[in-house]
């Protein structure tokens, strides 16, 4: 029986995810390099097939996701394949592949032994889905996260609007990120919770794991953060800021605090500070004005959600930015045409109609 089960029947080389059994781990193996692994909805049924089998299986100790690609873990949901299909009217596909995805946030998040993702170069968006509900979210010096949706006309999601209102630290941070898409450092990622552990080599991590000793494998491999280039998050050096700044109100209100902010950082006479204000201000330029609007609305209402609820409302919302130009607008300047030019409209918070996404999400 045990060596039976060793070999995966399907198992295939090429495919865009492969799944083996070694020894009493189930690897997950995400396996589209030249896309950086961004999610197609056969590699997201896959992945579910995958945790299914081995969710209950005894066999299985844990459950580790990795990527063949040490550029990077997972760049997102393949948001171009679903934006050809919208761009044509043809919502089906967006919609079901939307709700595979959600479906299986969820699943991860209920999976009853260790989910060990190892987070080895870019993690973005639907990245961040398949990682941040498991137990274990392993992160190394190169580890680069994001949730950049704003930029594409879009909002975080994956439950991620649960996960970030839901941080060790304040749900602020958790807004802060998901407003200006901030570049986490492997830093950021330890100080926010996102990132569990961190090690110098996961392919190291993984060989050592098969002695079944999941606290011994860590402790061994830990890496003291000290060694980082950056030892400290920025965000947590700027917390009080970030606090003050995104804690409450809409995000007109969060907006006229950063302005705000940007005209008085000259005179406050902290550079650190007065420099941060400024890349904050620069990371929200390419955002989608309605996006920021809906981010906010959005996580406002997920701090107060079950994950399964949130995961719902970014359905909603996601459908209903889907259906409009800034989503098709937002893909083809970051991810068709490359120009990061997006010409959103509107241009601007105070044309947005707040009122709509507060209805939508009532
Ligand atoms: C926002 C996103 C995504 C993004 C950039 C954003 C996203 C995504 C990718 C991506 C990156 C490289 C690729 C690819 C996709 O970028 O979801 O196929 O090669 O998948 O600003 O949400």
């Amino acid at each position: 029986m045990a060596d039976k089960r060793r070999k995966h029947p399907t198992y295939d080389p090429d495919a865009e995810v492969t799944t083996v059994v070694a020894g009493h781990i189930g690897v997950i193996e995400l396996n589209r390099p030249k896309a950086l692994n961004s999610l197609s909805v056969e590699m997201i049924r896959l992945i579910r097939e995958a945790i299914d089998k081995w969710a209950d299986d005894d066999w299985i100790q844990f459950i580790v996701i990795k990527s063949s690609s040490e550029k990077a873990f997972c760049a997102g949901g393949d948001v171009r394949y679903v934006r050809m299909r919208d761009k044509k009217r043809m919502y089906r596909f967006g919609d079901s592949f939307f709700e595979e995805e959600y479906d299986l946030n969820e699943r991860l998040s209920q999976v009853n032994k260790p989910v060990i993702a190892l987070l080895e170069g870019i993690v973005m968006g639907g990245g961040m889905g398949i990682s941040m509900h498991g137990s274990h979210r392993v992160v190394t010096p190169r580890t680069l996260g994001a949730m950049p949706e704003a930029a594409i006309g879009f909002v975080p999601d994956v439950g991620m609007s649960y996960r970030l209102t839901h941080l060790d630290v304040s749900p602020a941070v958790g807004l802060f990120i998901a407003t200006t898409g901030w570049r986490l450092s492997p830093a950021d990622m330890l100080y926010t919770g996102l990132g569990t552990n961190l090690v110098a080599d996961v392919n190291k991590f993984e060989s050592d794991l098969h002695s079944g000793d999941l606290p011994e494998a860590l402790r061994s491999n830990a890496l003291d953060p000290q060694a980082l280039q950056e030892p400290t998050s920025i965000l947590q050096k700027h917390h009080e800021w970030i606090e003050q700044t995104f804690a409450d109100g809409d995000w007109g209100a969060i907006e006229a605090r950063i302005v705000e902010a940007v005209d008085a950082s000259s005179s406050i006479g902290d550079a650190e500070l007065t420099q941060f204000i400024i890349k904050v201000a620069e990371s929200l330029q390419g955002a989608s004005p309605e996006s920021l609007v809906a981010t906010v609305e959005l996580f406002r209402r997920a701090e107060h959600a079950t994950l399964r609820e949130a995961l719902d409302m970014e359905y909603k919302v996601g459908s209903e930015l889907r259906r409009g130009k800034n989503f098709i607008e937002g893909v083809r300047a970051v991810l068709e045409h490359k120009d990061h030019n997006a010409q959103f409209d509107p241009a601007t918070t105070d044309q947005v109609d707040v009122q709509k996404w507060r209805e939508l999400l009532a």
